[in-house]
């Protein structure tokens, strides 16, 4: 087998590439290869410095995920980056894409580094339920200092070439053309510098104050977590001990996380969201439909959240609704949203004023003709759905996809009030729609391979992770809520409360129960509005107004600040109807609450899997975690 890693002179430089797609992962054999290169470049008196770089899209994005949990093959990266950096020689990182753990981990092991305007630099394995474990949680912090180590380990997020260039992590920002012809020309520039410098011969002072902000900011991000812990832990430690003491503490630390179960579940799930954006009977070289505007009807919370993400991405969008006020309201809350984000720092104002400027509001329907996707975000009426779908067909041109953002609804109904229902898809967001990362691509018995290839790809230009679901009353997300609630409900009647229903949720790790989510998305959702008509609690609230968070009151009561208590109005409405179902009260203990709440959801969902309503059980995984949180 010929090796990923090969080797190029440059007169007194030798160039170590790395040709492993596609990411350029550190697999055994580049592993392999790079310790000889390195070998042979110390060993050849012609070489004065070395350059590493990789071919393809980004320098290492990490080490190789799929062998963990295998026997590891030597050598293994805390060797091969402890000899990159004991090297008589200097070596200089050339970064470009993303230099992502052990990458990143590889380009601090090198004396230099020198990046790419766009590079990014990053320890995500926080993200896997890991730690850097090659040594970055020693060198980074000695290279970059405390605050930003913590960061970056802790929370997992990337930096820029800039920030990083500012942190001192990147020694010269090259051009993004001529990365490697600018970093052999660096490595000559310093190839007499002496002494070396090495990342573990730096030390970084202790500063408990700063890692006492960091970690009570961060809490509420890490709870439940174990690795963020492990990670501030590590970098603590490069504080206070010798390199070569801290790397036993890292390793330690790293072995436990690995073995753990969060580990295990954090990785199963990084490989099935990308398992996800397969589909079994599509091809990967599906010929794609260009998508350059998007129409979207309803200028709603949901209409307004779905706009924003073509528009955030470039793609300009068309608004549609019924009635100006309506046009003009859904498009302010969508300038306020922005503009939030701008005054956050997430986005400049000229960013906010490009989005906005790719919006086109309107009122006339026969706008979106142009539109080669239009995605209809009214409210759940099949009716009305039916036809708007019907007057699309007449309206959009040959080729354009048409969604529904229904949440329930049948695709296949709706896809027969047009001609063609080959390009009819369901495109189901999440509220709120700009935020949440979940679609639910809802796949009718008509719909097209290359329109499901195509809705499929953009939804990772938007940033969203997509899963194929079948029609089926709810798809896969709401669907395996239903059940949920009906238990929910009865365990009411029986005798628990709604605080230790969502108390027990919270505990197993959701971000809120049942209840939370009826008052943080509104009790009155999908109420036939009758007030007279009282069948359940539930219509009881309504009835009352008690819509949930927005009217400060729902199954809790709410302070100004939105700050949840117990309702003796609900408690006594609870009463009222155990009462008059005759039904006995008694106690109910937190573990019969999580067999009779979740069980039922992990038992809709193999029904779901059954059914063939999702592809793969690890799809309905990748619903919860990126829907529901
Ligand atoms: C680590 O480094 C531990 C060390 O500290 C300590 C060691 C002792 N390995 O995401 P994409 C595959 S932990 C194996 O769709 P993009 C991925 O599964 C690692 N495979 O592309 C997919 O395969 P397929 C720390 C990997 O352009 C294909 O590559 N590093 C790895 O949207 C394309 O991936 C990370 O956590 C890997 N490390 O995004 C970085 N990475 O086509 C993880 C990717 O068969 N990776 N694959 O489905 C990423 O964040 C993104 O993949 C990246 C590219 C941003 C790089």
């Amino acid at each position: 087998m010929t090796s990923p890693i090969r080797t190029e002179r440059h007169d007194d430089v030798l160039v170590i590439i790395s040709d492993n797609p596609p990411v350029n992962a550190l697999g055994a054999a580049v592993r392999q290869g790079l310790d000889a290169a390195i070998r042979q470049g110390v060993a050849d008196d012609g070489v004065a410095a070395m350059v590493i770089r990789c071919d393809g899209r980004t320098f290492f994005a990490g080490a190789d995920i799929t062998e963990f949990g295998k026997p590891m093959q030597e050598p293994g990266l805390p060797t091969v980056v402890d000899m990159i950096e004991a090297s008589a020689k200097p070596v200089v990182a050339a970064i470009h894409g993303t230099a992502l753990g052990g990458g990143c981990e590889v380009a601090l092991s090198c004396h230099y580094r020198v990046a790419v305007p766009s590079a990014k630099l990053g320890v995500p394995e926080v993200k896997l339920g890991l730690l850097p474990g090659a040594g970055g949680t020693q060198r980074l912090p000695r290279v970059a200092g405390l605050k930003l180590a913590l960061e970056m380990t802790a929370t997992g997020n990337p930096i820029s070439a800039k920030r990083a260039q500012e942190a001192g992590l990147v020694d010269r920002i090259v051009g993004e053309d001529s990365l490697e012809a600018d970093a052999v020309a660096f490595a000559r520039e310093i190839a007499a510098v002496r002494p070396i410098p090495r990342a573990s011969e730096r030390s970084v002072a202790a500063d408990p104050a700063v890692v006492e902000a960091f970690t009570r900011e961060n809490a509420k991000r890490f709870r439940g977590f174990d690795a963020p812990a492990a990670n501030i832990a590590c970098v603590v430690k490069a504080t206070e001990v010798p390199f070569a003491e801290g790397i036993q503490f890292e390793r330690a630390e790293f072995m436990k996380l690995m073995m753990g179960n969060q580990s295990a579940a954090q990785r199963h799930i990084f490989f099935a969201e990308r398992q996800a954006a397969k589909i079994d009977d599509v091809p990967a070289d599906t010929q794609l439909r260009a998508i350059k505007r998007v129409g979207v009807i309803g200028a709603g919370t949901m209409g307004g959240g779905i706009s924003m993400n073509f528009l955030s991405a470039g793609i300009p969008v068309t608004i549609v609704e019924m009635q100006q006020d309506a046009l003009d309201r859904g498009t302010g809350v969508m300038r306020r949203n922005y503009e939030a984000s701008a005054a956050k720092g997430r986005m400049k104002p000229e960013q906010v004023e490009a989005a906005m400027g790719a919006l086109t509001p309107t009122l006339d329907l026969t706008a979106l003709a142009d539109c080669d996707l239009v995605i209809e975000a009214v409210y759940e009426s099949m009716d009305v759905k039916k036809e708007i779908f019907g007057k699309l067909d007449g309206i959009c041109k040959p080729g354009a996809i048409l969604a529904s953002n229904t949440s329930y609804l049948d695709i296949d109904e709706i896809a027969a009030s047009t001609s063609r229902p080959q390009d009819v898809v369901g495109m189901h967001f999440f509220s709120p729609a700009n935020v949440m990362k979940l679609l639910e691509v809802v796949r009718g018995a008509k719909t097209a391979p290359d329109v499901l290839a195509t809705v499929m790809a953009l939804a990772k230009k938007i940033g969203k992770v997509a899963v194929v679901a079948g029609v089926t009353y709810g798809f896969i997300g709401n669907r395996m809520l239903m059940p949920r609630q009906v238990e929910a409900n009865k365990l009411l009647m029986e005798g628990a409360t709604p605080e230790q229903i969502d108390r027990v949720h919270v505990a197993f790790g959701m971000p809120m129960g049942p209840f939370q989510m009826s008052d943080l998305a509104g009790v009155d959702i999908g109420w036939h509005r009758d007030p007279t008509r009282i069948e359940n609690i539930r219509d009881a609230l309504a009835a009352e107004g008690r819509w949930g968070q927005k009217k400060q009151a729902g199954f809790y009561d709410y302070d100004e600040k939105r700050n949840p208590s117990p309702s003796a109005r609900v408690a006594e409405i609870i009463e009222d109807f155990r009462k008059k179902s005759g039904s006995t009260v008694r106690e109910i203990s937190d573990e019969e609450i999580v067999e009779r709440t979740l069980y039922t959801m992990v038992n809709e969902g193999a029904l779901i899997l059954e059914e063939g309503k999702a592809q793969r059980a690890s799809d309905v995984d990748v619903v919860w975690i990126y829907g529901y949180g």
